[in-house]
């Protein structure tokens, strides 16, 4: 049984290498929360994916960090443990606020593959020795800005470039890639940006031979991306929507989406992550591994994750460097000619996690322990 001796948690503020921007908003730098474990002289971390704002969710940095204070970290620390299979049943009574809950209990499935001395892919039932990588290409100033964006990261070998859209910045750029590249895999990612009279709009972009269009509609909604997804032959994928197994499982019924985007962080953690994954692999409905622009932590756990067989197209797990000029891991994760990350075989994450440089970085901390136990 695994007992916590201590939850350190940290916000650090690491500038991006180039800004990311999507239909909701521009993001320069981030605030990020990391949860380290201490238990039996074994350090374990997790990071937090939620944002500075709730826009792409309702959590926070400053909402995980509450919860994780005076809900989370409480309850871990009064529990004998398993394994990060015991998070979901101890943090039930919480409602939400899966994105902390995922940085909690995926520090703990780390401190679990570290006891038992075993990778954590392998942990997680990971089956694959190298997983496939695509780019998320964020909103540009201009379309040529765009195409030069593209035709680098082409280069470098990425096999799927899924293009940030929103009104006014969609039709245009798909003709423009496509002109160029009539051959290559593409997507679209709408985090949204779409309403009930723009179907028409939408059903217009069959001609650009996408993928799949990721989360064209509402946040929460299931049963309008089921009415666009009928008039639909592209494949729509959820993101947002998706945040459970339940979830899966209706979208699946309702056929709101053929493709699903699993993110650990927007369910809560690798239990509900690995639960959603069997469960569309059950219906054959193919899944991939959204990112968060993780620093290296989340980002070997995303790795690890997107092992597991039925991640069979590419995700949006690419290279430190696209995000960082320098990451808190060693080494920076680095992505292979084919386009490829290999998974690491070594004990838990497989990376060593730069404690100076987190030090450096760090802008607020607060350590939590056990309740003294009185010796009489
Ligand atoms: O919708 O997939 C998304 C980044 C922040 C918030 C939401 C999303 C994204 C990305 C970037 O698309 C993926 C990445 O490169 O980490
Ligand atoms: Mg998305």
């Amino acid at each position: 049984m695994i007992k916590i001796d201590a939850i350190h948690l940290r916000e650090i503020n690491m500038p991006l290498a180039y800004p990311f921007e999507t239909s909701f908003g521009l993001t320069t730098g981030r605030r990020i929360l990391l949860v380290e474990l201490e238990s039996d002289g074994l350090t374990a971390w997790g990071e937090c994916v939620a944002g500075e704002h709730p826009y792409f969710s309702e959590e926070t940095i400053d909402t995980a960090w509450i919860i994780t204070e005076t809900e989370l970290a409480p309850r871990l620390l009064d529990a004998e443990l398993s394994g990060g299979g015991s998070c979901p049943q101890l943090f039930r009574q919480v409602r939400g606020h899966r994105m902390a809950k995922a940085a909690v209990e995926n520090a703990v499935w780390d401190l679990k593959a570290q006891i038992e001395k075993r990778s954590l892919a392998e942990l997680l039932g990971g089956t694959r020795s190298v997983i496939s990588c695509g780019v998320s290409i964020g909103i540009q100033p201009s379309v040529e800005q765009l195409m030069d964006k593209i035709a680098i990261e082409l280069d470098v070998g990425y096999q799927r470039i899924k293009l940030k859209c929103k009104p006014g910045w969609d039709t245009n750029i798909f003709e423009a890639v496509r002109a160029r590249w009539p051959e290559i895999t593409l997507s679209c990612d709408a985090n949204s940006a779409y309403h009930r009279r723009d179907f028409d709009h939408i059903a217009d972009w069959e001609q650009f031979n996408l993928l799949m269009i990721e989360q064209p509609l509402w946040y929460d909604d299931f049963y309008f991306h089921a009415t666009l997804q009928k008039r639909l032959k592209t494949a729509i994928c959820l993101d947002e929507s998706i945040r459970n197994r339940r979830d899966a499982l209706a979208a699946i019924a309702l056929e709101s989406c053929r493709i699903i985007n699993i993110k650990v962080g927007r369910v809560g953690g690798f239990s509900e992550a690995i639960a959603v994954h069997n469960a569309a692999a059950e219906r054959g409905v193919p899944v991939w591994c959204g990112g968060m622009l993780e620093t290296g932590i989340g980002r070997s756990h995303n790795i690890a994750l997107s092992s597991l067989p039925n991640f069979s197209l590419p995700g949006d797990v690419s290279a430190s460097r696209r995000y960082w000029t320098e990451d808190i891991i060693t080494p920076g994760v680095s992505v292979s000619k084919k386009g490829e990350i290999a998974v690491p075989t070594s004990v838990g994450s497989g990376y060593k996690v730069e404690r100076d440089r987190i030090e450096r970085l760090t802008v607020r901390r607060q350590t939590l322990r056990p309740k003294a136990r009185v010796t009489v």
